[in-house]
């Protein structure tokens, strides 16, 4: 079954995803990722992100390969840019940044990145790509240079996702950014999830069991969680809980 395919049955059946996101310029040293991925697996956590709006370091293509490696659980980029685009992973999020209003992001960047996926064995899931306030800037809307949903505006956020899905999107990911102060409000999340028939991803921000379960509770389908999980990736298993407790 192809990745999207598993989202889509994953919310027909009410189940819940844990998926981790891996920014290859936290990872100073290749062996990090062996560690890592025991704990991945150990957790059981569903699947594995790999990305970032800014890379400074140049070894992504070795930090990829480790994971491919290493990781045996879905490996899905979710690349700041198409330098990101490689073939180890299973699948892209191919993002459209339709919070903002920067065409590079809308389009330019992916007439780019096409003809590269096109030469890959990825699958492509055509994802709606929503960039939150959530309490203070990020490098994900300060690269974008895209005023993000306001926090308090579920609203914006519901009639921006559903647009999305009149476009033919087939994914819609909510985000505070990478280290954002606060997850994205559970009453955002609610309104897109009821607004929408398509798999929900929320990220950014989310650094607890509690916070996990409420945003799950709110109608997320997976949520993605990367600072917690660089701080202290033993975090994983109580994670891992709250798919189940609802
Ligand atoms: C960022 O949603 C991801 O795009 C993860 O955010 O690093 O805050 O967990 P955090």
């Amino acid at each position: 079954m192809s990745i999207l395919g598993e989202l889509q049955y994953l919310k027909s059946e009410g189940r819940k995803a844990l998926s981790v996101l891996i920014d290859p310029d936290k990872i100073s040293n290749l062996e990090d990722v062996q560690r890592l991925s025991s704990l991945i697996h150990e957790s059981r956590t569903d699947y594995v992100l790999v990305g970032g709006s800014l890379l400074t370091t140049d070894h992504f293509n070795r930090v990829m390969e480790a994971i491919r490696k290493n990781i045996k659980v879905p490996i899905i980029l979710f690349p700041g840019s198409p330098s990101q685009i490689n073939n180890q992973a299973d699948a892209i999020l191919f993002l459209s940044l339709i919070s903002g209003r920067n065409p590079e992001l809308l389009i330019g960047q992916h007439v780019i990145a096409a003809p590269q996926l096109k030469r890959t064995n990825l699958e492509v899931i055509s994802t709606g790509y929503m960039l939150v306030d959530c309490g203070k800037p990020t490098t994900a809307s300060y690269i974008s240079q895209t005023f993000p949903i306001p926090w308090n505006k579920p609203e914006i956020a519901a009639t921006t996702a559903l647009a999305g899905e009149y476009l033919g999107l087939k994914c819609m990911y909510l985000d505070g950014g990478s280290g954002a102060e606060r997850p994205v409000d559970t009453e955002m999340v609610h309104q897109v999830s009821r607004t929408v028939n398509l798999p929900l991803i929320v990220g950014g921000g989310i650094r607890n069991e509690d916070q996990a379960r409420a945003i799950f509770a709110a109608g997320a389908d997976m949520i993605v969680v990367g600072t917690a999980f660089e701080d202290e990736p033993e975090l994983l298993f109580a994670l891992a809980q709250s798919r189940v407790q609802l």
